[in-house]
């Protein structure tokens, strides 16, 4: 028997101390072996401001992108829920590859992207788009909004979006994740998504369209769940068998579409944290982090972890659990309607202050304005409605 049992992880995590301290220090690399795979743990770097992992964790001598975070550890793998010690983070990281081999693909070269145009508001490609809620999509939208991403996905911009994701993972100069940047971040990589799109994005309210086989989890839009054992999406335009969808920037060498609903978390949030978040008298507040108490970081969803935005990406499960979630087009109608929340929780509290904290406030976020000359800072994002507005749920 190659697997590791249960008793034998915990006898060895008791051994090596820092396999189970949160924040271990010192001491040497140690070696496992779980479900067949060679794990390797080293200690992480001692620098307090080495928030990244690079060579610390291994699985078959690849390295495993990890973070530490308030709390524990997140990997490249499962970046949406807090690991309390690096073992478990591995363990799992080992499980969700399923024997599938880890990569860590170079980054890609810059596509070059129309930007939005900032200056003409008014007149600008993007100033009046309507962005639904998805039930509300009649069926030639919907047609017209999946053949928008094939032929993004074809062009081969669809997989530099991906990648511009999977490396914000780790990217200090704006952090889209576990930071006060995550909202602004966002709402501007939406932007020059849509952009590139040529169509509005819809939303997915979560809150209310929890049903696993219902918008936008259909044949004719999104697709459904994977297929037991290797959760293959197997329906839909985005299914790997159309040929139209193969995935390849990934942690992974699975080259298809992947979903596992429910798996990790029995569903998604429901409206009454989508009002405790709307409540919030803070757009955020010191540390900034995953540990903060504000708006930001219950609808990111690290408070009672896996929440709101967070636990989105957990309930879909599959290629939406890694830091190259935007594989899935459920990533997009998912940040869709965070973004929304954004904009509804601002209409709600016109006198607090809409991003927080100041001194980020003119900065512009990256990497949009280095990879592709688009210079947006969260001020000039404030105003949603000078881009775009949302449109409101359908009767039923
Ligand atoms: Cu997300």
């Amino acid at each position: 028997m190659f697997g590791t049992s249960r008793r034998q992880v915990l006898a060895m995590a008791l051994a090596m101390p820092f396999l189970s301290d949160p924040v271990p220090r010192g001491g040497k690399c140690r070696e496992l072996t779980i479900k067949g795979r060679n794990v390797k743990i080293c200690p992480p770097p001692t620098d307090e401001h080495a928030l990244v992992l690079d060579e610390t964790v291994f699985i078959d001598g690849v390295p495993l992108r990890a973070m530490v975070m308030p709390g524990g550890f997140t990997s490249a793998l499962n970046q949406h829920v807090v690991h309390p010690t690096l073992l478990s983070m591995v363990t799992e990281a080992v499980r969700l590859l399923r024997g599938a081999r880890l990569v860590n693909p170079r980054p890609l070269a810059p596509v070059k992207l129309a930007h939005p145009d900032v200056a003409g508001r008014a007149g600008g490609r993007n100033a009046g788009r309507l962005r639904k809620h998805a039930a509300a999509l009649t069926a030639a939208e919907r047609t017209t909004l999946v053949n928008a991403f094939l032929e993004l996905k074809r062009s081969g911009a669809y997989d530099f979006f991906v990648d511009m994701h999977r490396r914000a993972f780790d990217n200090h100069g704006w952090n889209a994740h576990m930071h006060a940047g995550f909202l602004a971040w966002h709402r501007a990589y939406l932007l020059l998504f849509e952009n590139q799109l040529g169509t509005a994005l819809p939303y997915w309210d979560w809150s209310t369209q929890q049903r696993p086989d219902a918008t936008p989890f259909t044949g004719d839009f999104l697709g459904g769940n994977g297929r037991p054992g290797d959760t293959q999406v197997m329906d839909g335009p985005f299914a790997y068998r159309t040929g139209q969808w193969p995935i390849t920037v990934s942690e992974d060498n699975r080259n298809f579409l992947r979903r596992e609903f429910g798996a990790q978390a029995d569903r998604p949030s429901g409206p009454s944290v989508v009002e405790r978040a709307l409540a919030m008298d803070a757009y955020d507040r010191p540390p900034y982090d995953s540990s903060a108490e504000g708006f930001r970081n219950l609808v990111e969803g690290w408070p009672g972890s896996p929440q709101m935005h967070n636990r989105a990406h957990v309930w879909v499960g599959g290629n939406m659990l890694g830091a190259s979630s935007p594989n899935d087009p459920a990533f997009f109608l998912n940040h869709c309607f965070v973004d929304k929340l954004w904009a509804d929780w601002q209409a709600r509290h016109p006198s607090l202050a809409h991003f927080l904290p100041a001194e980020l406030l003119d900065v512009p976020l990256e990497p949009f304005r280095s990879e592709s000359g688009w210079t947006v800072t969260p001020r000039e994002l404030l105003d949603h409605g000078t881009w775009y507005t949302y449109g409101g749920a359908p009767a039923l």
